[in-house]
């Protein structure tokens, strides 16, 4: 071999020893076998050897090709298996180690009440609505049954807003039976939701806040029965309790808008507020049978169509389920108290399953 092919072999082999990752090593290849490469261009001049030698050079210019390629094949195979192993290396993980400090943030009590009705009343096909928090005058009063000289109407209980001239003044709801009737309106029927959200009425004191929170349902559809709504909220307070035998009693009661209405209480032990013990009767819940001049207001046919519906307030049933005693730290965002009644925010709320 001539002494250019010598120098050409020895100085490309260092290179390649010397390339330390994939791009050096392609920098390498193309200075030697690429279209100005030097080996290129020796390839390319064969043609000026004199006759005599040209077949010896040819020969050997080919070997030091397979050589070369040869050992840049190599070293590409060394350095792809360096790259993976430290790959590796780096992204071992030690199953061992104690986990990552839990998130920021806790939720609150009234959303995972929330979230527990919605996965038990999900799980019995109910959907959920929602709507505006400053209502008309007709869905929040008139659609329901709720005469215009009715006590709940009286500017002593209720928050009214400043009036379009001429028109009734708007109000902030007093219940969210409003947003049934838009769902009626809107979604037609058969019809099964639930409504959770904040209502406001004026009302201020130890046990009772201007803004607070219900949550209501509604089923409507052909065939709709008193037995209907028993069975629903029996099973909703127990799974909601987690008390499976929780004792639940219907007592005849007056609202507007259901006919007949009843008040639900739960058996508890007034002394220790332990649920399902003692002989004590605790009121939960408001419902009843539709009333059917409230069907006939949303264009639904009360011969044909009839349904129940419920209500109840989410503070204190929240309230009693964690032993909480005070209503007015629920709206003072103070972080202590967050710590000490707030919900991990990665599990989730499957009660429907446990009932
Ligand atoms: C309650 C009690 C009883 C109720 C009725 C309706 C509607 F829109 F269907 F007429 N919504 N909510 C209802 C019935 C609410 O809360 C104590």
């Amino acid at each position: 071999m001539t002494d250019d092919l010598h120098t050409l072999e020895t100085e490309t082999a260092a290179a390649i020893e010397a390339a330390a990752d994939p791009r050096a090593l392609e920098a390498v290849r193309v200075g030697l076998l690429g279209r100005n490469g030097r080996l290129t261009a020796l390839l390319r001049d064969l043609g000026k050897t004199p006759p005599e030698d040209r077949r010896a050079r040819g020969a050997a210019l080919n070997a030091l090709r397979d050589r070369l390629a040869a050992a840049l094949e190599a070293r590409r195979v060394t350095l792809d298996e360096a790259a993976l192993t430290a790959r590796l290396a780096a992204e071992r993980i030690d199953v061992t180690l104690p986990p990552p400090p839990r998130p920021q943030g806790l939720i609150h009590p009234i959303s995972r009440s929330m979230e527990e009705m919605a996965a038990i009343f999900g799980a019995m096909g109910f959907a959920i609505a929602e709507g505006p928090d400053v209502e008309t005058d007709w869905h929040n009063f008139s659609a329901l049954n709720i005469p215009a000289h009715h006590p709940a109407r009286d500017d002593q209980d209720t928050f009214y807003l400043t009036a379009p001239a001429g028109a009734p003044p708007p109000v902030l709801r007093t219940h969210t039976s409003p947003v049934q009737v838009r769902a009626m309106l809107a979604r037609g029927v058969p019809l099964r939701v639930i409504v959770p959200g904040r209502t406001y009425r004026a009302d201020h004191d130890a046990t009772h806040s201007p803004m607070f929170h219900q949550v209501e349902g509604l089923v409507i559809d052909r065939d709709i029965t008193l037995g209907h709504l028993k069975g629903c909220l029996i099973d909703f307070l127990r799974a909601f309790f987690a008390v499976p035998d929780l004792p639940v009693r219907f007592r005849a009661s007056y609202f507007p808008f259901t006919e007949p209405s009843m008040e639900v209480d739960i058996g508890w032990d007034r002394k220790s507020g332990a649920l399902g013990q003692g002989q004590d009767w605790l009121e939960i819940l408001g419902s009843g049978m539709v009333h059917p001049r409230v069907l006939a207001n949303v264009g639904i046919d009360p011969r044909e169509f009839q349904g129940f519906a419920f209500g109840m307030g989410i503070e204190r049933v929240t309230m009693l389920k964690h032993g909480i005693p005070d209503l007015r730290p629920f709206y003072d965002s103070d972080i202590r108290w967050l710590r000490h009644y707030g919900f991990n925010p990665l599990a989730p709320a499957l009660l429907h399953e446990a009932a």
